[in-house]
């Protein structure tokens, strides 16, 4: 690794919380050291609380360096996540791990890209592909910033830099592989296709949005944090929109350190309701248990279809004994949904918000009921709907069609 020293940052103020996520930069009150990059030419600077780094042309690697707490252990997280923006996008970001004797741990498998042009985009660096060592093994992290392919110089505007803590799965319930929002899984991408975090085009909470070339196919990965198994959790479920319909045409699990060790599952699910939500489920019950932690999906758009995106949202492994729709349930809490009537009719011994929830996300009715309750749905559009019912301590989800029997 070249010793070209772009800038050592040294200022670590609030570095006391190590069980939550780790601040190492927000560029506020940074000491920041403004200078050169060696053989790189750049120059950092601090603008408005933000770290600006003018990115020669052309770049083969510019590095920006983030101290480490002392002995610091960087096993228990997962991410490093930045907030970056600048007009140019798709280039890479890789880490590496660093001792002051440059040792390297680079991942430079991962796809780690800004696509968002000129806005601020959150970015998330999987560490699981990085040689974490013992505590003290490492005491700063490089971001190697790799903007080749003849691009121009470029600002790029860099806040947040946050190391994100592990996540712990709850394997007595559905447990989420990716909701966008608060990522837990690494996003992985080959091929043309690109993969990147935006806003949910309905408003709430992030999403993944996928790009797949036209007369192509489009792969995506997603890691999960421990081996899937699968005599408890019995299906991989996950949401799609997208604005043509498409087959999930490969799906095969994988282990993430040996991509030979691997099952193919043949399940080919169909995206069928163009410019909807359709949550597209896999049996996988029948696979291997406790050997795989990667998910992979292709999308196709083969046959001269055009190029086109999808957005892929709540990647959950499924709980056996759970139905899809009940992701919680409280034995002193019911409903039921009254086609003759019309009604939703709820039984429970205490005060809660109710809440009918359309499948793209929108809040349509919001109720505060103070035990049984008898809801008439007169002035509810004809639909499959959410219905979400919040008290102290449990939290009921079940999904009703209002204008159809059940
Ligand atoms: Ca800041
Ligand atoms: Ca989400």
């Amino acid at each position: 690794m070249k010793k070209t020293i772009t800038l050592l940052f040294i200022a670590l103020c609030s570095l006391s919380v190590y069980s939550a996520d780790l601040v190492l930069n927000n560029f506020n009150d940074i000491t920041c050291v403004t200078g050169t990059s060696g053989s790189f030419g750049s120059t950092m600077n601090t603008v408005n609380g933000t770290g600006v780094i003018t990115v020669p042309a052309n770049n083969t690697g510019e590095f920006i360096y983030f101290s480490l707490p002392p002995v610091f252990d960087i096993n228990p997280y997962q991410y490093l996540k930045i907030s970056v923006k600048s007009t140019e996008t798709n280039y890479r970001f890789v880490p590496s791990l660093l001792t002051p004797e440059w040792t390297e741990s680079s991942d430079w498998n991962g796809s780690y890209k800004y696509t968002s042009a000129n806005a601020w985009q959150d970015v998330y660096i999987a560490l699981s592909g990085m040689t974490a060592g013992t505590a003290g093994t490492y005491d700063k992290i490089a971001l190697k910033i790799a903007a080749y392919d003849a691009k121009p110089s470029f600002d790029l505007y860099i806040d947040n830099v946050t190391l994100v803590a592990k996540y712990v799965p709850d394997y007595t319930k559905d447990v989420t592989v990716s909701n966008f929002d608060n990522i837990i899984a690494a996003m992985g991408a080959w091929g043309n296709n690109t993969i990147s975090q935006t806003i949910n085009i309905d408003g709430t909470g992030n999403v993944g949005i996928v790009s797949v070339p036209a007369n192509n196919d489009a792969g995506i990965t997603f890691n999960t944090v421990d081996k899937i198994n699968t005599t408890t959790h019995d299906k991989i479920n996950f949401r799609i929109l997208a604005t043509q319909a498409f087959t999930i045409n490969y799906e095969k699990l994988e282990d993430k350190t040996n991509s030979a060790i691997n099952q193919a599952l043949g399940l080919y699910p169909a995206y069928t309701t163009p410019n909807e939500w359709q949550e597209l489920s896999m049996d996988i019950s029948a696979v291997t248990s406790n050997t795989y932690d990667k998910i992979v999906l292709l999308a196709e758009a083969w046959q001269s279809k055009p190029a086109f995106t999808f957005y892929i949202d709540d990647i959950k492994l499924m709980k056996k004994g759970l139905t899809a729709v009940e992701i919680a349930s409280d034995s002193k809490t019911s409903m039921y949904y009254s086609s003759l009537q019309n009604t939703l009719n709820i039984k429970c011994d205490r005060a809660g918000l109710l809440e009918l929830i359309t499948l793209t996300g929108v809040v349509t009715k919001s109720v505060n009921i103070h035990g049984d309750t008898t809801l008439k749905l007169s002035d509810i559009q004809n639909g499959v709907y959410i219905v979400r019912l919040k008290n102290s301590g449990t939290r009921v989800v079940q999904k009703i069609i209002v204008g159809n029997p059940l």
